[in-house]
């Protein structure tokens, strides 16, 4: 297989990595990748503690260049789901950036910190990468997800999966070395770290992350050298929401060459709103971590607003009724469920050939995600399957794992755990709680601190209803529906 990162081995003058005012150029990511990847020879696999920092490009890039599966893990993450991954995946090694205090769980394997600019460095542009491993079939990274129920299933990403994801939206987005991708993700998950950090380092251009997101920092960053903007769709609502009262923000973001956004659906307010302010449009993308990316808004074609696009160059993408029939029909209401088949698809779930086998329909990969296909070939994305998985904030989050969460705390008899739309976060998760004792329940914050140190903030339920008894079928089951 052909590197990852073609311009690692290339003569570059263009910054690769812009964090705040950290900038690094090619010849440095690859003094500090590549002397990183020099001392992960022989690992099975290693946890990278995925700050938004430059250490974590450079950890990642480093286990890539070294064939070391990498685990990006959420530094906000509560102490159970902690313990999970790393028992699942267990690796032999952790990389974080120096001084990092890290919790017990990882505290307690071996560590290497990650310098992006090693003390005394005076900008060396280091050896040239060694051999990248040429299996592409490979394991890259490990990304944890949520299901319906259960703990996250780690999702295994190939370096094929990685290359030809990236090199589609290239296509697609016609995306080149010339791109400087503005974005605030989280580096724990594809959308950030895939898409963002090593699709332009794919390209040879730039990534300019903003450590955190706001309006003023996307501002700032198209304004200046930004071309491209990643975001996930509770960051273009926040856009929206500034855009209108703040002409020097859309005046940037009408100057950007492209708006993207993805993880979950972008409301057609937001949409109109960003066009009012800006005379621009937001283009969606629409993947998922097990497939990375499946569709888009080609920059070569209408932005199709309110549709997720079409199929990126390579990838299968067919709708399926109940009983699991291809439907044939392109009227832009029949509605089906999304399969996909393609070199984008993931390899497995980590220790879970019972998921892995279920989750596929022969080789077509089942999303549950609900779309119709309109005549032009667009997708557009109608709800899910089950109402037990809840996108908030471009997260994903299984009702289940939260509920478990809930009862573990003393004051908790029973728990139920319901998505509510939300005009910012997309939806929010709402805790409906019978206590042990009625007479004196567990506050709503501590419930919500509970569940924040034991998953991650991102989980924590926004909103606690107390009960004195769950909806429940004859059956015994919770009737969700009914928890409104
Ligand atoms: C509040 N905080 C708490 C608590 N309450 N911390 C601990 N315990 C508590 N009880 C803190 C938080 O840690 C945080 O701290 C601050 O309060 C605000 O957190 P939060 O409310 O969660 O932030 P938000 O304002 O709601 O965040 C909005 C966001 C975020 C920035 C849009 O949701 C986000 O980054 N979303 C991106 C998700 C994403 O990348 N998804 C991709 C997966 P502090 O103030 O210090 O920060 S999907 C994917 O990858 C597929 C492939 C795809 O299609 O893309
Ligand atoms: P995750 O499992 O966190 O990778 O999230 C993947 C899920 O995000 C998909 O299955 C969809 O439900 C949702 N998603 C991603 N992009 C879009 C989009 N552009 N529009 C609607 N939903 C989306």
């Amino acid at each position: 297989m052909s590197p990852l990162f073609p311009a690692l081995g290339s003569a570059s003058s263009r910054p690769a990595l812009r964090f705040g005012g950290q900038i690094l150029g090619y010849g440095e990511l690859r003094g500090a990748a590549g002397a990183l990847a020099r001392r992960l020879t022989g690992h099975r696999r290693v946890a990278v503690w995925a700050t938004p920092e430059p250490e974590t490009a450079v950890a990642v890039v480093a286990a890539l260049l070294a064939g070391v599966p990498a685990v990006p893990v959420n530094p906000r993450i509560g102490a159970r789901e902690l313990a999970h991954i790393v028992g699942d995946s267990a690796p032999t090694l952790v990389l974080a950036p120096r001084g990092t205090v890290l919790p017990d769980a990882l505290a307690a394997l071996d560590r290497l910190d990650v310098d992006a600019r090693p003390p005394g460095d005076t900008g060396d542009t280091g050896d040239a990468p060694g051999e990248e491993p040429d299996d592409e079939e490979r394991a890259a990274l490990i990304v944890y997800t949520s299901g319906t129920t259960g703990p996250p299933k780690g999702v295994v990403l190939s370096r094929r999966a990685i290359a030809r994801t990236l090199d589609a939206l290239a296509d697609a987005w016609a995306w080149t070395d010339r791109d400087v991708v503005v974005h605030g993700l989280p580096l724990f998950h594809v959308h950030g770290l895939v898409l963002g950090v090593l699709g332009p380092l794919r390209r040879g251009g730039t990534v300019h992350h903003l450590g955190r997101f706001s309006p003023e920092g996307v501002a700032d960053a198209l304004a200046g050298d930004g071309t491209v903007l990643f975001g996930v769709p509770t960051m273009y609502h926040r856009l929206a929401e500034a855009a209108g009262g703040d002409p020097r923000l859309a005046a940037a973001l009408a100057g950007a060459r492209l708006l993207v956004s993805g993880s979950a659906p972008l409301p057609l307010p937001d949409h109109e709103r960003i066009l009012a302010a800006t005379g621009r449009r937001v283009i969606e993308r629409y993947g998922m971590t097990e497939t990375m990316m499946n569709t888009s808004v080609r920059a070569d074609m209408p932005p199709a607003t309110g549709t997720v696009g079409v199929p990126l160059p390579g990838v299968e993408v067919r709708l399926v009724d109940d009983a699991g029939e291809p439907l044939t029909a392109d009227d832009g209401e029949t509605v089906g469920e999304i399969q996909v088949r393609g070199p984008n698809l993931f390899t497995e779930y980590l220790n879970r050939p019972d998921a892995t086998a279920e989750a596929f329909d022969g080789d077509w990969f089942r999303t549950g995600d609900m779309a119709t296909r309109d005549a032009a070939g667009c997708y557009r994305i109608v709800g899910r399957k089950s109402t037990d998985l809840i996108k908030s904030g471009g997260y994903k989050i299984g009702a289940g794992e939260i509920e478990n969460a809930l009862l573990g705390h003393p004051g908790v008899a029973e728990a139920a755990v319901t998505a509510a739309p939300d005009p910012d976060l997309g939806e929010r998760v709402v805790a409906w709680i019978v206590p042990r004792d009625a007479a004196s329940p567990p506050s709503a914050q501590e419930l919500t601190d509970h569940v924040a140190g034991q998953l991650a903030a991102h989980k924590r339920p926004r909103e606690v209803r107390f009960l004195t008894a769950l909806p429940r079928n004859d059956m015994g089951k919770i009737l969700k529906r009914e928890l409104v």
